[in-house]
C-alpha cells in the first residue's frame, strides 16, 4: 500500500520553474481508452492518435508520456510492438524518440485501485470506482502527456460487473453499451470537446440518480443528474436546485451556456479537496453536496450552493478555456472563485458574502504570504504542484480579477471577458492573456497592475488626512509597500484601486471633487494608487469630514492608520459601507484587544472600556439591520486574526484577553442577548433564504455569549434548543457552543448526538470537529483517544480534517501548548499519514510552517517536529517540499 502512494523523493525533489516552459513536441489529437475495472488491477489500454506540435520549439523533440506507478504491459507504434530497446522509460515518464511527424500509440497498462490511498488517479471509495486527476492524476492511469497544454478528444469504454457496478459514467455523452456473458457490461463515452488529461473522469457503481433539466436561453435541454449511493437519495434537492442557478447565472451575468447534452455530479466519500469540475462529469467530496434540514447547517447549504457553482463556472473559466501550464493555475481558480463570489452574492447577501471572503483572506492568505511558503498568485517555481492549491493562488487570485473589476467597472469587466472567451476558446492560455483581454476591451494598461500576479506579499497602505478648514479642502496621503518575502527582497509599487468616501459629521458621504475637476462627481471614488507615497486633495469640503477608506475592501490589502477609538465607533454606526462598518468594529475590538493582551502579559487586572460595550449594545439593538450583519458586527477577531496583529504570538495572552472579553460582552448586555435569542423565536419549517439564516445566526451567537455568563439558565436554553430543534443548524450551534464548556451535560449530549447520528458520516465529521475544536485543557488528550474511535478512519480526508485539521489549523490555544504536544501529536500524524496520502500530510503538516512568529520556547519545539520528520527517508515530495521550505 504505502509504495503505491508514495513518490519515493530518495534525493531532494526538483524544483520546476515557470521560465523553463516549453511547448510538447508532440499534440495528441484523439485518445481511446478501454479500462477493465476490477479492484485488484484494472487494465487500462489506450490508443493515441499523435501528431508533431508546429508551435514546439524544435522539429525533433521526442514524445514525452508521463506515467507514476504504472506497470506497463504492451506498448505498439504504428501497429508493430516495441521491445525495452525502443523507448526509454523511467518512474516518471515514457519517452519515445524518432517518432514520425504523426504516429498511433497503443499502450497497455496495469493500474491497482483498491490500494490506491493517495486518492489520485483511480481509486476506490465505498465499492465505487472514481477518479481524480487533476493536477498529475492521469499519469497513474496511462502514459500520456499529463500536462494542460495538450488538448485531446477522449473516448472512454468502461466494463465492469453489472451487478456490482450497474453506473459506468465518463465525460460527455454515452455513445453506445452492451453487455457480455460473463455478467459484465460496458458504456462507452465520448466528449466532442478537445480537454487537458486532468479533466478526464470515470466512475463505476451501485448509484442512485436524480434527475431534471434544464433548458438554455437557446432553448437547448439540458439533462442534470445527481449520482449518491442510494441511503443519500433525499440529501440531493438543494445540490440539483443550486445548479440550476448557476445555469442561470452564467447565461444572465456572462453570457455563458452550457455545451453538452448532460451535465452529471457524483458524491463521494473519499476525496481530497471539495470538488472537482471534470467536464460534464464533476465529482464532489459528498460533504460538498449532500443536504437535508435535518442533517446540514446553513453554512453547509450555504457552501454546497457556492462549490456547487464554482464547479460549473469551470465549464468556461477552465474547461473551454484552460491554463497553458500549472504556473497558470490562478487564471482559472482565481476567475472560478471571483465569479463563484459574485454568484452567491447576488443569490444572498451582498455585505455578509463580502465579509466573510475577508475573513478568510484576512485569516488564512495574509498569514501564508508572511510564511515562508508564500509564493507569487502566479508561482515562479514549486516541487509539487498539489502544494500550491493555496488560499494565494485560489482567493488573492479572485481579489486580483475583483480588483481589474474594479478598475474597469463591471461593464468593461463583461467586455474583457467576452473578448477573452472569444479569443481564447479551445486554447491553454495565460494569466497574461487574460489580462490582454480585459486591457484590450477597456483601452486601457494594466502593465504595472500584472506586479500583482507575479509579487508575493500583502502590501500595506498608510493613510493620513488633513482638512484645511480655510481653504475647505482635504488632502489625502495614501502610501504602499510591501514587505519581502522569499526570493523577493525588494518590491515594485503595486497599482491599487483604493475606493473611499468622506463623511459628514452625521455618516452622510459628501460631494467629492479631486483638484483639476470642473465639477463634484458622485460621494465616493475609486482612487488608483501606483506610487510609493501619493497626494489627493478633494475641495469644496464643508466640514472636516471622517474618511471611510478601501470600502468594500477593493484591494487585498492592510492599512495602517491611526484611529481614535471614538473614530471607529462612529464609523461603526455610521459608515454607509456596510463592509467598512462591519470593519470599523473589527479594528475597534482588535484595538481594544490588543490593549488587553498587553495588560495580561503585565499581569495588569483586566477591565474593558464602558464605551465599547455600548457600541456593542447599540449595534445588537439596532432595529434596521440585517441579522446577518449583525452577527458578523458582534462577532470577535479570531484568535488566529490576532495572532497576525502582534509582534511576537503570545496565544496564551491573546486566548485569554478574547475570553474576558466574550465574558466580560455576555455578563454586561445578557439582558439584551436574551432579549434578542427570544425573539422572534425558532423559526420551522427549515428554510434556506438569507433573512432565515440571517435570524437562526444571530440567535445562535447570542446563545453562545449567554452561556459565557455560566447562568443557569443560559444552560436551560441551550439544552431545550437541543432537546427541541429540528434542523442542524441549531443543534449543531447548541452543541457546540455548549462543548466549550466543562459541565455534565457535554458529555451527555455529545453521547446523546454522536447515537441518533452515527449512521451518518457527514454528520459524524461534525461531532469530531466540535470535540477537537474545544478550548477545554483536555482537548488533545481527547482527540487522541478519539483516533481509535470506530467511526474514525485516517485513510478518509475528511475525519483527517474534521478531528485533526480542526485541532491542529482551528484551535490555536491548545495546539500550540507550551509543552509541545499538539507538534507532536501533528508530527506523529504528517509521518503517519505521509504514505497513505501525501497531499493530506502536507496540507497538515503546514501548520508548523509559521514557527518563527512564536516565542523561543516554541520555535524551538516546532523546528525538532520538522527536523524529526525531515529526517525520515522517502517523504513525499509534497511533505518535503513544504517542510524544507518552512526549516529554510
Ligand atoms: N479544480 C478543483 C480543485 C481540485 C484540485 C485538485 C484536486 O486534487 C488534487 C481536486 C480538486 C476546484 O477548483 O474545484
Ligand atoms: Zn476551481
Amino acid at each position: 500500500m504505502a509504495d503505491f502512494a508514495k513518490d519515493n523523493a530518495a534525493s531532494t525533489p526538483r524544483t520546476i520553474y515557470l521560465k523553463d516552459y516549453q511547448p510538447p513536441a508532440y499534440l495528441v489529437d484523439e485518445v481511446s481508452l478501454r479500462f477493465e475495472l476490477e479492484p485488484a488491477t484494472t487494465r487500462v489500454n489506450s490508443r493515441l492518435v499523435v501528431r508533431r506540435n508546429p508551435g514546439a520549439e524544435t522539429s525533433d523533440g521526442a514524445l514525452q508520456l508521463h506515467g507514476q506507478n504504472l506497470e506497463l504491459a504492451a506498448i505498439q507504434v504504428n501497429g508493430a510492438a516495441l521491445d525495452e530497446a525502443d523507448y526509454q522509460l523511467d518512474d516518471e515518464q515514457l519517452l519515445l524518440d524518432g517518432l514520425d511527424d504523426g504516429a498511433v500509440i497503443e499502450i497497455e497498462t496495469l493500474i491497482h485501485p483498491d490500494t490506491n490511498t493517495a486518492l489520485e488517479g483511480l481509486y476506490i471509495s465505498s465499492d465505487m470506482f472514481c477518479t481524480q486527476c487533476e493536477a498529475e492524476g492521469f499519469r497513474r492511469i496511462t502514459y500520456f502527456p499529463d500536462r494542460p497544454d495538450v488538448m485531446t478528444r477522449f473516448t472512454t469504454t468502461l466494463v465492469a460487473d453489472k451487478a456490482r457496478y450497474p453506473v459506468l459514467l465518463s465525460n460527455g455523452n454515452p455513445v453506445d453499451q452492451g453487455e457480455m456473458e460473463d455478467g459484465r457490461h460496458w458504456v462507452t463515452w465520448q466528449d466532442p470537446f478537445p480537454k487537458p488529461s486532468y479533466l478526464f473522469a470515470l466512475v463505476a457503481g451501485n448509484l442512485y440518480c436524480q434527475e431534471d433539466s434544464f433548458r438554455t436561453r437557446s432553448g437547448r435541454n439540458v439533462t442534470l443528474k445527481i449520482f449518491v449511493e442510494p441511503e443519500n437519495r433525499n440529501k440531493c434537492d438543494h445540490a440539483l436546485a443550486s445548479l440550476k442557478q448557476a445555469m442561470k447565472w452564467d447565461e444572465d451575468t456572462y453570457g455563458r451556456e452550457y455545451d453538452l447534452d448532460i451535465f452529471m455530479i457524483v458524491a463521494v466519500n473519499d476525496f481530497n479537496m471539495g470538488a472537482m469540475e471534470n467536464k460534464g462529469l464533476n465529482i464532489f467530496n459528498a460533504s460538498c453536496v449532500l443536504a437535508s434540514p435535518e442533517t446540514a447547517t446553513d453554512a453547509d447549504y450555504y457552501n454546497i450552493q457556492s462549490i456547487i457553482g464554482h464547479e460549473y463556472f469551470h465549464n468556461w473559466s477552465g474547461n473551454r478555456v484552460t491554463c497553458r501550464d500549472w504556473f497558470q493555475l490562478s487564471l482559472k481558480e482565481g476567475f472560478t472563485v471571483f465569479r463563484d463570489q459574485e454568484f452567491s452574492s447576488d443569490l444572498n447577501s451582498r455585505p455578509v458574502k463580502r465579509i466573510s471572503d475577508v475573513n478568510v483572506l484576512r485569516s488564512f492568505q495574509f498569514a501564508q504570504d508572511a510564511s515562508p511558503m508564500a509564493h507569487a498568485v502566479r508561482p515562479d517555481a514549486y516541487m509539487e504542484i498539489s502544494n500550491f492549491y493555496t488560499v494565494t493562488v485560489y482567493n488573492k487570485g479572485a481579489e486580483v480579477v475583483r480588483m481589474i473589476c474594479n478598475l474597469v467597472g463591471r461593464e468593461g469587466f463583461r467586455k474583457g471577458c467576452d473578448l477573452y472567451f472569444d479569443r481564447h476558446d479551445g486554447q491553454a492560455v495565460t494569466t497574461d492573456d487574460f489580462v490582454a483581454a480585459m486591457e484590450a476591451a477597456n483601452g486601457i494598461d494594466l502593465t504595472q497592475f500584472r506586479r500583482w500576479y507575479s509579487q508575493a506579499g500583502t502590501p500595506v497602505i498608510g493613510a493620513s488626512g488633513q482638512y484645511d478648514a480655510q481653504t475647505r479642502t482635504y488632502r489625502l496621503t495614501l502610501t504602499q509597500q510591501c514587505p519581502p518575502t522569499p526570493g523577493q527582497e525588494h518590491k515594485e509599487a503595486f497599482h491599487i484601486p483604493v475606493e473611499l468616501a468622506l463623511l459628514d459629521s452625521s455618516g452622510q458621504p459628501l460631494a467629492l471633487q479631486l483638484e483639476g475637476e470642473s465639477s463634484p462627481a458622485g460621494n465616493h471614488r475609486m482612487l488608483e494608487l501606483k506610487q510609493t507615497s501619493q497626494q489627493f486633495e478633494f475641495t469644496g469640503i464643508r466640514e472636516q469630514p471622517v474618511l471611510s477608506l478601501l470600502s468594500g475592501f477593493s484591494a487585498p490589502v492592510k492599512l495602517q492608520m491611526e484611529r481614535s477609538d471614538e473614530e471607529l465607533a462612529f464609523l461603526f454606526a455610521h459608515d454607509p459601507d456596510s463592509f467598512n462598518r462591519w470593519n470599523a468594529g473589527q479594528t475597534l475590538a482588535s484595538q481594544t484587544l490588543l490593549q488587553l493582551i498587553e495588560q495580561v502579559q503585565q499581569n495588569a487586572t483586566l477591565s474593558l472600556q464602558d464605551n465599547f460595550v455600548q457600541a456593542f449594545r447599540k449595534t445588537l439593538q439596532h432595529a434596521d439591520l440585517d441579522h446577518a450583519l449583525i452577527t458578523q458586527a458582534l462577532s470577535l477577531p479570531s484568535e488566529s486574526y490576532l495572532a497576525d496583529q502582534c509582534a511576537s504570538v503570545d496565544v496564551d495572552a491573546i486566548h485569554t484577553a478574547r475570553e474576558f472579553m466574550r465574558k466580560q460582552l455576555a455578563e454586561q448586555l445578557y439582558d439584551s442577548f436574551l432579549d434578542v435569542y427570544r425573539n422572534p423565536g425558532p423559526d420551522k419549517p427549515y428554510r434556506f433564504d438569507a433573512a432565515s439564516m440571517g435570524r437562526r445566526s444571530l440567535r445562535n451567537l447570542c446563545l453562545s455569549y449567554l452561556l459565557e455568563s455560566g447562568s443557569d439558565e443560559a444552560r436551560e436554553l441551550c439544552l431545550s434548543q437541543l432537546q427541541h430543534t429540528h434542523n442542524m443548524t441549531d443543534t449543531l450551534a447548541a452543541l457546540s457552543s455548549l462543548s466549550q464548556h466543562n459541565w455534565p451535560e457535554r458529555v451527555e449530549q455529545l453521547n446523546r448526538f454522536y447515537d441518533r447520528w452515527k449512521p451518518d458520516p457527514q454528520v459524524i465529521d461534525k461531532w469530531f470537529s466540535i470535540q477537537a475544536g474545544s478550548r477545554l485543557p483536555d482537548t488533545l488528550q481527547q482527540v487522541e483517544s478519539l483516533l481509535t474511535h470506530p467511526a474514525f478512519r485516517i485513510t478518509n480526508p475528511n475525519k483527517v480534517r474534521a478531528l485533526v485539521g480542526k485541532f491542529c489549523m482551528g484551535n490555536q490555544v491548545r495546539f500550540h501548548s507550551s509543552d509541545g504536544e499538539g507538534y507532536r501529536f501533528l508530527t506523529d500524524r504528517v509521518l503517519e499519514l505521509d504514505s497513505i496520502n501525501p497531499q493530506m500530510a502536507a496540507r497538515l503538516v503546514s501548520a508548523l510552517s509559521r514557527w518563527k512568529r512564536f516565542d523561543s520556547e516554541r520555535q524551538g519545539l516546532m523546528q525538532n517536529e520538522l527536523q524529526r520528520i525531515l529526517a525520515v527517508t522517502g517523504l513525499s515530495r509534497d511533505v518535503f517540499e513544504i517542510v524544507s521550505k518552512s526549516l529554510d
